[in-house]
């Protein structure tokens, strides 16, 4: 390069070499994230002209030399010269900071706080980069080194089409790390082929031995967003969805309730997720909650002096997608992931709450359902304060306030002690005789009372059983629960292997992990594995966890042994029992995981709903003994 440079000339060297010197302040980090954040740049930027109504498809391809190109259909980055910095347009873009703001005027262009920061800070961070454009029949071409201009524009050939090529090689010297992760950029490619619709992205990776590559278009746009993320669910009503412009904000808007029990509702503005939140989203919850209140008022499901529906009533069981686009968007929040612009949200309120009334006027099998479900959640919300407020009275008049049914341990140190949660009093009465007073408290539970199918949560939570286990426990439970006050380490379930013992285990599961996640989180909860045979010949005596331990004990014939069969834990003595299921050493534990207890919270949909037949499926399946645990 010559080193005559000209005014110009300096500027640019200054800009790039602030990027170079402070990367973080332009790209937030020099790990995983800010690499990634490269590739979006160059996307962003086709989505960009893919918005302005230009670019149909965008390809981006991982190269076997770490490098990674994106490539659109677009216009092609203009290469006329630019009158004021004298040199190509592409060239300015690609050199001068925050030069990319000057073209495409007009349109809502991704500029949020994350991204639109230019692809000048992509050039500045690469060991290479090449540009390619193809404009008016001809391929045009230029270079770059770490922001620098290595190779001046030229015409490399004719060529049919227009679009741009950006192909870059994160400079090793920036990053801490250099290798694309296919996962991270599937997955936020996929969002934007969910918020453009139409759009189509292809991923393809040429770094390993085989070439992988996807392409995402979706025809729905948002609408088939909802119906991914609702693939497993049991949704309760076809999708509603609304898409308007008013007063320069675009809105799209799609939802649809299914019987889970977690909302999952997902904004954007200007195709970046809003984490934090803002008026879109407050707009929209406002909207759904006014709608379904006064329909359940007009219909009379909520009658005169019955409470309003919450916000989290409304929203229980709810899948979402919100997605504005608008001109000027204001980002703000710790992460720069909050709407901030006020107008927003009257105008999505305003949109969702015609095509919601409009919905549920024209719906009335729907309506009801929808209605019926936001019932639901707003009696279990009030049945768990209810519970709440008694729990807490009858502490303050008992003084220390432990259930007088819970046998408890003399150590005082939680990390230490483990609470068995025993199904029936006589099988209490026989842990007690069993465990180890130090460490091991019991809680007898009885069964009858806790009877899953006719039980709702909110029922449940009425159930002065499971009030007892919430004081025994010490933590509290739902909004108010706290970890820290958690009075055993260890929470083991001992139920008897029939269909009510599982029953309560599968309620029990549900219940703390609706009420009380975080002890699932953190591996708090155990199930008991009792033996289901004892097996004796002559003085020796064996236990068998399973039919195949029973088959290994015994052999194929199995003379002279006698093997009695364990149907429930009141068949074995105090000793038995803790030498079999008790004892630390000899016991064998089941931690739950989440994935366990999210199964339970199935399973237990299942058994309360109003199908019979998903019931006698699992009755059928226990009784061939098919939902044995792993050991
Ligand atoms: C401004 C004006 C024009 C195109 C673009 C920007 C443009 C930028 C990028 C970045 C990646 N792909 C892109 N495609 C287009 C075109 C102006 C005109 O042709 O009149």
């Amino acid at each position: 390069m010559s080193t005559n440079y000209t005014g110009e000339q300096i500027e640019v060297l200054r800009g790039l070499e602030a990027v170079r010197k402070r990367p973080g302040m332009y790209i937030g980090n020099t790990a995983e994230r800010g690499l990634h954040q490269l590739v979006y740049e160059a996307v962003d930027n086709a989505v960009d002209e893919a918005l302005a109504g230009y670019a149909r498809t965008i390809r981006v391809v991982l190269h076997a030399d770490a490098s990674c190109s994106v490539e659109d259909d677009g216009r092609g980055i203009p290469i006329d010269l630019h009158a004021e910095e004298r040199l190509p347009a592409v060239e300015v873009v690609m050199t001068i900071l925050h030069a990319g703001a000057k073209f495409g005027k007009g349109g809502y262009k991704v500029s949020g706080g994350l991204h639109g920061v230019g692809i000048s800070v992509v050039n500045a961070l690469s060991e290479w980069m090449v540009t390619q454009v193809k404009r008016d029949g001809f391929l045009w071409r230029m270079k770059f080194e770490r922001g620098v201009t290595v190779q001046k524009l030229k015409k490399i050939g004719k060529t049919e089409g227009t679009g741009t090529l950006q192909w870059f090689k994160p400079d090793p010297e920036m990053f801490e790390v250099t290798e694309f992760h296919w996962d991270i950029l599937q997955k936020r490619l996929r969002e934007l082929a969910f918020l453009n619709r139409g759009l189509s992205i292809t991923l393809r990776d040429e770094r390993g031995e085989a070439v992988r590559e996807r392409t995402y278009t979706f025809d729905g746009g948002i609408v088939s967003f909802v119906e991914w993320l609702n693939e497993k669910k049991d949704p309760l009503h076809p999708i509603i969805s609304t898409h308007a412009e008013r007063d320069g904000v675009d809105v799209e808007v799609a939802m649809q309730y299914t019987g889970t029990y977690a909302d999952q509702i997902f904004s954007y503005a200007n195709n970046i997720g809003t984490i934090e939140g803002g008026m879109h989203l407050q707009g929209f919850r406002q909207a759904v909650t006014t709608a379904i209140n006064s329909y359940a008022r007009k219909r009379g499901a909520l009658k005169e002096g019955d409470n309003s529906l919450s916000t989290d009533d409304i929203v229980e069981g709810l899948t979402a997608v919100v997605s504005v686009k608008l001109q000027d968007p204001q980002f703000e929040g710790q992460t720069k992931t909050k709407l901030g612009n006020a107008k927003v949200r009257s105008i999505v309120a305003g949109l969702v709450s015609e095509r919601l009334e409009f919905f549920l006027e024209e719906n009335p099998k729907y309506a009801r359902a929808i209605v019926e479900k936001c019932m639901q959640a707003q009696r279990a919300r009030d049945a768990a304060k209810k519970a709440r407020d008694l729990s807490r009275r009858k502490n303050a008049l008992e003084g220390s306030g432990l259930p007088g049914k819970l046998v408890d341990c003399k150590n005082g140190n939680p990390g230490e002690c483990e609470i068995f949660l025993v199904e029936g009093d006589s099988a209490g009465g026989t842990a007690k005789g069993g465990r180890d007073p130090n460490n091991q408290a019991i809680l007898p539970l009885r069964g009858k009372i806790l009877n899953v199918e006719k039980a709702r949560l909110d029922k449940v939570l009425a159930n002065e059983e499971i009030r007892t286990m919430i004081t025994a426990l010490g933590t509290g439970f739902g909004d108010e629960f706290n970890v820290a006050k958690l009075r055993y380490n260890k929470i083991i379930i001992m139920t008897d292997a029939d269909v009510d013992g599982s029953h309560i285990r599968t309620l029990l599961l549900t219940f703390f992990y609706r009420q009380m996640k975080p002890l699932v989180e953190e591996g708090h909860v155990f199930i008991a594995q009792p033996p289901l045979y004892g097996i004796r010949k002559g003085k020796k005596q064996w236990w068998a966890f399973t039919e195949g331990e029973l088959k290994s004990i015994v052999g194929d014939d199995g003379k002279d042994f006698t093997i009695q069969q364990y149907k429930g834990l009141g068949e074995m003595d105090a000793e038995q029992l803790a030498e079999t299921t008790m004892e630390v050493g000899n016991r064998r534990l089941k931690q739950i995981t989440v994935e366990d207890a999210v199964e339970a919270e199935q399973i237990f949909t299942d058994l309360m709903g109003d199908k019979v037949e998903p019931r006698k499926q699992y009755i059928f399946e226990y009784a061939k003994g098919v939902k044995n645990l792993d050991l």
